[in-house]
């Protein structure tokens, strides 16, 4: 089990963790108290250039890429098998890291582990195809890997979302190097050991730590990176998605969101109630594809509002490793700030709370963490900076509307599109709206929801590229066309 405190960490390189003394580090806090956890070494380009080295020479040694994949099958069954298995020492460890609840940190290890044995179960069914074409000759493709990818992480999903990308890769026979966020790498550094231990070859999954700017960005520029998949923020994703196209290598951006949950008057309000606040209230809100932006229908706006309100009222908030507690605190102290930002803006720019609001109380002995009081702010308009930029924190923003049409309006005069929720009991209401609505993702009478069988991506600012799902893997490999000419020899010419 994780302790309350972790002690040194390092950086993992070529199947081990190295802990090494006299060098710059970084001391880890949780969130709840603001205590330090751990302490980690703040990696260098140094340390970039030396994990692609470590997974370039796995790549071409470890035999991780044969084209049969029966290894790559057993390998990450059985590293899925054991994150199941413990999941509740790596779930006590995101929490300690990260802040949030034990039982979403638990949900969070079980989907990985689920999105592992998903992927291991298609390692051996990545195929080409054979393409008729004139004449006396075979014409066929090859799905090869690409070599040596690079994963760049964020801090609300650490886990998570970073095997979403890792577990595709290796299944395609690539060598990965990770970087998790600079708060939240110590599930990261820990699921590599357990890979390892599981018989992950030495060098194929690689954990390099340090900031975004000198970290990533050297691994993002190293010649023999084939690919970037990053989940992170609009500002970061655009620099990237420019260094990438700088050296023509292919990436996949998962990017921001200002979800719409749209509630129609005829749906299941107590469900949708419940809905809504989870998703948004949900990591405290800390998630990409939030439902931050609530639409509902103009008559029962009142009434459900004032249920939406009595739920967030009743949310226990604490430290995620106690028992009972539904929201955490938020990651770091200047995030918090962030988000306090955002709240005082809404009131200086006419948003009426409902609930939280600037300054809102916390119970006692919440003070010294990052805890911040679950918001809902009606009168909201689609010009206010709360309607249109991203909060990442426990902040809903609530509008009306009285039609399909002027929901879909609403809900697409947004630079994100993300996911999109959409609460109806009319079929007919819900697939018109799923097919309107401009969004990567639309989900109809839950929210949120994903599994890692099936696409996850968003539109305009929210990415570009999907993660999960079969076709992911097309990513993680490339493309050989072979033409194959069996005429006859002619005879020789006398
Ligand atoms: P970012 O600041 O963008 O950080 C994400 C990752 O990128 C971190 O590992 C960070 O390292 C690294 N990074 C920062 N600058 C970099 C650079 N110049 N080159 C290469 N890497 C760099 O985002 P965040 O604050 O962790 O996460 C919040 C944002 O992520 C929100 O906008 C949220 O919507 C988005 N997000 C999106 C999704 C999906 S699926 N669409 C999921 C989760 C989060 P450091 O930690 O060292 O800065």
């Amino acid at each position: 089990m994780a302790s309350a405190k972790e002690g040194p960490r390092g950086m993992f390189l070529d199947g081990q963790e190295l802990t090494v003394t006299g060098r710059e580090h970084r001391t880890l806090l949780d969130p709840a108290t603001n205590r330090p956890i751990a302490t980690v070494p703040t990696g260098t380009k140094e340390d970039a250039r030396a994990a692609v080295e470590s997974a370039a020479k796995a790549f071409g040694a470890s035999g991780w890429a044969a084209p049969d994949g029966q290894k790559r099958v057993q390998v990450l069954g059985r590293i899925a098998q054991a994150l199941a298995e413990r999941w509740e020492e790596f779930a006590r460890l995101e929490t300690l890291n990260q802040g949030k609840p034990l039982r979403e940190s638990k949900g969070d290890v079980l989907y990985a582990a689920r999105t592992l044995e998903y992927y291991a179960g298609l390692a051996d069914k990545i195929q080409g195809e054979t393409i008729p074409v004139p004449g006396d000759r075979l014409d066929y493709t090859l799905r090869e890997p690409l070599g040596v990818t690079v994963h760049i992480a964020p801090w609300n999903y650490p886990l998570q979302l970073a095997v979403r990308s890792v577990a595709p890769a290796l299944a395609a026979g690539n060598a990965v190097v990770l970087k998790p966020a600079s708060w939240t790498p110590l599930t990261a550094l820990s699921f590599a050991r357990l890979a390892t231990e599981c018989g992950l070859p030495p060098g194929l999954l690689n954990v390099v730590l340090g900031s975004g700017s000198e970290v990533g960005e050297a691994l993002v520029t190293d010649r023999r990176v084939a690919s970037v998949s990053f989940t992170g923020s609009p500002g970061v994703g655009r620099r990237i998605g420019e260094l990438a196209a700088s050296r023509v290598v292919p990436v996949t951006l998962e990017l921001g969101g200002k979800g719409p949950n749209i509630v129609f008057s005829d749906a299941d309000l107590e469900r949708a109630a419940r809905g809504v606040s989870f998703g948004i209230f949900l990591n405290a809100g800390q998630m990409c594809w939030a439902g931050s932006r609530l639409l509902v229908q103009e008559e029962v706006k009142e009434r459900f509002l004032s249920r939406v309100k009595e739920l967030a009222l009743k949310l226990k908030l604490g430290p995620g490793l106690e028992p009972g507690v539904e929201m955490g605190p938020l990651v770091t102290r200047e995030h918090r700030a962030v988000v306090e930002g955002y709240v005082t803006r809404g009131v200086e720019e006419g948003a009426v709370p409902l609930v939280g609001g600037p300054g809102a109380a916390l119970s006692p002995g919440l003070e010294a963490g990052n805890f911040l009081a679950p918001t809902i702010f009606d009168a909201v308009t689609p010009g206010m900076t709360i309607a249109r930029e991203e909060i990442f924190g426990p902040v809903l923003c609530a509008m009306s509307f009285r039609t399909p049409e002027e929901a879909l309006a609403l809900a697409n005069d947004s630079d994100y599109g993300l996911l999109a929720g959409v609460w109806t009991r009319d079929l007919s209401v819900a697939h018109r709206m799923a097919r309107g609505l401009e969004a990567g993702m639309v989900s109809v009478n839950e929210y949120p929801v994903t599994f890692p069988q099936t696409p996850f991506g968003g539109f305009k600012q929210s990415g570009l590229g999907f993660e999960q799902g079969s076709r992911a893997l097309e990513f993680y490999t490339r493309q050989k066309n072979v033409n194959v000419n069996f005429a006859p020899a002619r005879p020789p010419r006398t």
